[in-house]
Formats: structure tokens, sequence, C-alpha cells
């Protein structure tokens, strides 16, 4: 069972599409007023959703039909670092401008108690699939960051998973680690979406298969697949640094590193299309853009 949200008519919908491809509208506008309905009746939203729903008609509609929106206006997405090992040898390339096998303090953080967790974006910044996302005009060296994100209520519990895009700048982050918050934060510079797929009806996390395509002109120039099974660590033990002695929100959405790093020469360009495509949540479909000339400053 997923939830997504969709524009028709200048009205938003909330809608459970369930594995057989039938949307049916909820009668709620946040997934987080299901979650709720569920911890005051001590019951899931998955039962809330299929006691609704056994009332319902589905929409003569497919999901390709449909205006999809970020699946929740997250209140804040934060995101954790060199988690899996292909994204510590990237940041190592970039730290040492461009030797492999390098070692740095990207070693001792991947094998620290601690793992590196960062602010990543706040819902002005969060786009959800067909949205454009921004590229830096002040970097050269740009990447989508496949990752799958966990949705958690204000106690951490993790509600549902959905799909991220960290867009990150390898060039600012590796000319120096203190310019982290500018390598990771801009306009535009993250997706979630296109649905949450309640955690409930998740057998095994760590079996998510996650496939990021790359294309220019429609010409598809980049392909590269990893599982969440090679994830260092756990998803708890990322919510539990997260929120030791923090205070996050319902909706607040935990992106959990990145295991595919395109080519260390490959950059993003205006124009490119990037689909991160997660077995059992959907695919998150953004066009690349720079950034629009009448904003840029400098
Ligand atoms: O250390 C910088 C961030 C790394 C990251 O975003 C990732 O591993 O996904
Ligand atoms: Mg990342």
């Amino acid at each position: 069972m997923r939830i997504i949200r969709f524009s028709k008519e200048n009205t938003i919908h909330l809608a459970a599409y369930t594995d057989d491809k039938k949307i049916y509208l909820l009668p709620y506008h946040d997934f987080f007023d299901i979650v709720r309905l569920a911890d005051d009746q001590e019951t899931t939203p998955l039962q809330i959703i299929n006691n609704m729903i056994a009332e319902l008609m589905p929409l003569e509609l497919n999901i390709e039909d449909l205006d999809l929106l970020v699946p929740i206006e997250a209140p804040e997405v934060w995101a954790a670092g060199v988690t899996y090992l292909k994204s510590k040898e990237a940041r190592n390339y970039e730290a040492t401008g461009g030797k492999l096998d390098a070692t740095t303090f990207y070693d001792k953080v991947y094998n620290a108690p601690r793992p590196e967790i960062f602010f990543k974006s706040t819902s002005a910044r969060t786009k959800g699939t067909g949205q454009d996302l921004y590229i830096r005009s002040d970097s050269h060296w740009q990447i989508p960051e496949p990752e799958l994100g966990l949705v958690l209520n204000k106690e951490g519990n993790i509600i549902g998973y959905t799909a991220g895009n960290d867009m990150s700048s390898r060039d600012i982050e590796g000319e120096n680690p203190l310019y982290l918050p500018q390598a990771k934060i801009w306009r535009n510079s993250c997706s979630i979406g296109p649905a949450i797929r309640l955690a409930e009806t998740v057998m095994d996390p760590y079996q998510f298969q996650i496939t990021c395509r790359i294309f220019r002109h429609e010409k598809q120039v980049f392909q590269g697949s990893a599982s969440t099974g090679q994830l260092k660590r756990k998803f708890d033990e990322l919510v539990s640094y997260l929120i030791k002695d923090n205070e996050i929100f319902d909706g607040t959405i935990l992106l959990t590193g990145t295991c595919i790093v395109p080519p260390n020469e490959f950059t993003l360009e205006d124009g490119d299309r990037v689909e991160i495509d997660i077995s059992g949540i959907g695919v998150l479909n953004n066009p690349i853009k720079k950034q629009p000339k009448s904003i840029t400053v400098g």
C-alpha cells in the first residue's frame, strides 16, 4: 500500500495506491492525519486505509495520468552520509583532488559509532516527481544522490519509505568539508516521492533495490543499481542519532545515504533528467535545470 498526493483542477488530493494499481481518494489532506487517527484508535495506518477503501470505488485513472505532488510536505529533510562503501570511496576521491584508494576522515566517519547526519532541506526546497531540480551556478561537478528516505513521526518511528534525491556538489564538498551545507543545500536541491510505501507493508527494508538512470537529450548516459542490503548501518541506528537531544516533527524525512555514484568524470547539465527507481515505491523523475536567470545573484 502506498500513499500519493496529486493535483487536479486546482485541488490537492491524498490517495491510496494499492499493489494492484488501484487509486482511491482519501478524505484527508495529509498522510499524518491518518497516522494520528491510527494512534488515537490504537490501530495502524494500513488498517485505517483498508477500512476506508473497502467502502469506496477506485478512480478510473492510471497513476501515469496524475499530476503527482510530493507525497508529504516534509517540514525538514535530514540526511545521513557515508553509509555505503561506494560513498566513502567517492568522498575520499573528491577530498584528495582525485586520488583513487585514498584514506581520509571519511574512513573515520564510515567506521565510527556516530554516523554523519546533516540538515538537507526544508519543504520549500523539496520538490516532487516531475518538478525541476536545479544545479548550482558556482559548481562544475554535480551529481544526483539516489537514496531511500525514511518517513518519521515525531517520536522517530519509521512510518513509511520514499525515494529521495540528495543533489550534491562534489567540487564544493571536496574543496573543504566545512562547505558541506553549500554542497548540499540550495534552491530546488532535493526531491522526494513519488509515493510513500507504508512501513507495515515492507517485509525487509534491507531488500529495497535502488536504480538511478540519467538521460541527456532523452538518451540514457548513466545507469547504476544497488540494494539497501549494502548499507553499513541499521535504519534504527541512524534515527537514534537524529533524535538524540533533538526535536523532530511528524513527517520528517531522513535520507539514508547514497549507494550509487556516477563515474568521476560525470557532471549534471542543464536539460538532463534523473530517474530514481526504488522497488515497491516507484520512480522519482526530475528534469535538471540551471538556476533561473531572474533569481541568480552575483
Ligand atoms: O559527507 C558528505 C555527504 C555524503 C552523502 O550525502 C552520502 O553519502 O549520501
Ligand atoms: Mg547523500
